[in-house]
């Protein structure tokens, strides 16, 4: 989320810390990651959630020992003061409090793969994925992650398929993490996975696509390419191809503010499921390759050139408008669930295949990384 000030020095409590002693002077403002508005640390506005997950409001006033007070902040919202047209909503305090946040939006029509895409990304974040890049981790908010990990993670491990996610009034993150880079500069990263249905939706629920700081637009091979060994699976599944490309991606892109001929936001587009195309040179090389075990440009390059070819030689070149329009955007082959389901379950379990890369892209785009030049961070989707 750009910040409309400068952001003064880190006001969170240091890299890899606790929370520390809570917000001190001098918090930046940064805007709201669902409405948009201005929006810095208050304590006159904290809440916390009841066992029945409702909120109540929080004071903080007679709470004099550091530590509890660090504590009691881990876990807290603040209340956003804007109600103009919006519903009351609630920002974890963390996010708040720990630099310059970054949000990253799943996009894809519905049944693509996002909701598994992302559950299987933040899995293998909190697996330590990223420790091979100098990331360390901490949850947001502990109990929204713990309830990430029961509802979704858990279910998804043991072979359970995802639900379809429902259409929503007020689009919010489903999950944040705390991630302090190589340079010891921690950042708030939100992730959100809207359904299908809303990413085509053109009124205010989308509006928060305008603060977006990374986009990966997920292509469903079932959707997009036109091998006729796909035909069975996509009369079980109701799906279709279509040469004109995934709604989704150009109402996301219509929506994005745009200064030049090119949008600024950090982009990846992944060819999901590719465990449908296992056979299919090149997607049988990649889909094998080992996490790289250090951040290459030309490594990401590589497979970027690869999905760009095999996409627009087999889907068209609506289903590379990403690319096209966005200036710094990587192509990926991914596997997020590693088989189709059976009637709503993997009988083996699943099996992620090189879902971490494309949001090791995007942050390394959005500096995350560090800053490293020439083949490093900062030339990937150069
Ligand atoms: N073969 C295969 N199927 C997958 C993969 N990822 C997801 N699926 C299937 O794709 C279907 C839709 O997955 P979701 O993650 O719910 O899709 P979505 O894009 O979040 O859909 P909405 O929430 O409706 O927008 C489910 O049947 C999944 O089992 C994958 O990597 N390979
Ligand atoms: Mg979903
Ligand atoms: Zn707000």
């Amino acid at each position: 989320m750009t910040s409309p000030t400068p952001p003064p020095a880190g006001p969170g409590p240091g890299p890899g810390a606790g929370p520390g002693p809570g917000p001190g002077p001098g918090l930046q403002e940064m805007l709201c990651p669902f409405c948009l508005e201005p929006v810095s640390f208050d304590e006159r506005q904290l809440f916390a959630r009841d066992e029945r997950q409702q909120y109540a409001a929080l004071d903080l006033s007679r709470q004099t020992s550091p530590l509890r007070r660090a504590d009691t902040l881990r876990s807290a919202y603040q209340r956003c003061r804007n109600t103009d047209g919006v519903p009351p909503h609630f920002i974890p305090v963390p996010y708040l409090t720990h630099g310059s946040p970054l949000t990253v939006a799943m996009v894809g029509d519905s049944a693509t793969g996002k909701t598994h895409l992302l559950t299987q990304m933040i899995a293998q974040i909190t697996e330590g994925g990223l420790e091979p890049y100098g990331i360390t981790w901490q949850s947001v908010n502990p109990q929204q992650h713990e309830a990430f990990i029961q509802e979704r993670v858990a279910p998804l491990r043991s072979g359970r398929m995802l639900d379809h996610t429902g259409s929503t009034a007020f689009a919010s993150f489903v999950e944040a993490v705390l991630l302090t880079g190589p340079d010891r500069v921690t950042r708030p990263v939100a992730f959100f996975d809207l359904g299908g249905e809303d990413l085509r939706r053109t009124d205010a629920l989308l509006r928060f696509m305008l603060g977006v700081d990374a986009l990966i637009f997920v292509v469903d091979p079932l959707r997009a390419l036109p091998l006729p060994y796909l035909d069975p699976l996509r009369g079980e599944t109701n799906l279709s191809h279509t040469r004109g490309g995934d709604p989704a991606f150009q109402t996301v892109l219509d929506r994005l503010p745009r200064t030049g001929p090119y949008h600024r936001v950090a982009a990846a587009v992944v060819v999901n499921k590719c465990d449908l195309l296992r056979f299919e040179p090149p997607v049988d090389r990649w889909l094998t390759e080992p996490p790289p075990a250090r951040i290459s440009a030309a490594l990401f390059r590589e497979e970027s050139r690869d999905a760009y070819a095999f996409l627009r030689h087999h889907a068209g070149p609506a289903w590379v408008r990403p690319f096209d329009s966005v200036l710094r955007c990587t192509l990926h082959f991914a596997s997020a669930t590693g088989s189709h389901d059976r009637q709503g379950s993997f009988v083996h379990g699943t099996t992620p295949r090189r879902v971490l890369e494309p949001l090791v892209s995007v942050l390394s785009m959005c500096g995350v990384l560090g800053h490293e030049g020439t083949d490093g961070p900062a030339a990937v989707g150069m």
